[in-house]
């Protein structure tokens, strides 16, 4: 079942909301569909990789909760100042999933701050519409389906998850493991070139299976890239193989 897709030029025209034009933007100036997932649990190995694979990619996905020695002013002044350098947007993979009051709370206080500093944040919708509408100053990354084995995004929930999703204003695209419509941009984690899976539950595919068969926008690839023995070289092979399969995909 391959898709016949809309070119990134095309979603831009049709793009409303400021974060989806700006990841449409850098893609289209970086010929690049790259987000690389910085896992890293040191400030000093987060802002290494993002120097280094910063002109490669789209976004840097983290998840800023993870790091041993966070510090406002010597993780996130840097990390920005490294976006800002590279060009990438800094997609925190937060997760939310609570109610309203609760995400608002998380999303602007605490020890990471989120709203100062995301372009990007993930959240569940399983707290309903409403519980979104703390996010208005970031582009909200939806989970409508996650890639470990066994998660309980079926195909109902999904399709409830996706009545949300194509209504909230904040919401630029979703995460997914299948195709969803040209409206929204699709990004997708479970990528790797070497490996199927991990032993905790992770599935992988290919960037070009999940280009070409779910019309992915933006793979979204961890491991693969930052566990690697030459980082760099490996996330312009992942850059390559992506802007392949989606030109490829494009030109049909
Ligand atoms: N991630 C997934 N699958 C999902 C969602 C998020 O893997 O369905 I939602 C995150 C978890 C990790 C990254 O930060 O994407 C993938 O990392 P690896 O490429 O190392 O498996």
């Amino acid at each position: 079942e391959e898709k016949k897709r809309l070119s990134y030029e095309q979603k831009l025209q049709a793009a409303e909301h400021s974060f989806a034009k700006k990841i449409l933007e850098i893609a289209i100036e970086k010929r690049s569909n790259l987000i690389a997932s910085a896992d890293f649990i040191s400030t000093k190995e987060l802002l290494d990789f993002a120097d280094m694979v910063g002109p490669h990619i789209v976004a840097l996905k983290t998840h800023i909760d993870i790091l041993n020695d966070f510090d406002a002013d010597s993780t996130i002044l840097p990390l920005k100042d490294l976006a800002t350098k590279h060009n990438f947007l800094l997609m925190e993979d937060r997760k939310f999933a609570d109610i309203g009051n609760t995400q608002e709370l998380q999303f602007s206080y605490g020890t990471y701050k989120i709203s100062n500093w995301a372009d990007l944040v993930t959240s569940h919708v399983i707290g309903g519409s409403k519980s979104l509408d703390c996010f208005m100053s970031v582009g909200v990354v939806a989970i409508l389906g996650m890639s470990s084995e066994g998660t309980l995004t079926d195909s109902h929930y999904r399709e409830e998850a996706l009545k949300i999703i194509e209504t909230h204003p904040s919401i630029i695209g979703c995460v997914a493991q299948n195709q969803i419509s040209d409206q929204l941009l699709l990004f997708t984690p479970g990528v790797n070139l070497a490996k199927g899976g991990d032993d905790k539950g992770q599935q992988y595919n290919s960037p070009e299976h999940v280009i070409r068969n779910y019309g992915t926008d933006f793979i979204i690839v961890g491991r693969g890239i930052y566990k690697a023995d030459e980082p760099e070289q490996e996330a312009l092979r992942y850059k390559n193989e992506g802007w392949q399969a989606y030109q490829d995909c494009v030109s049909k």
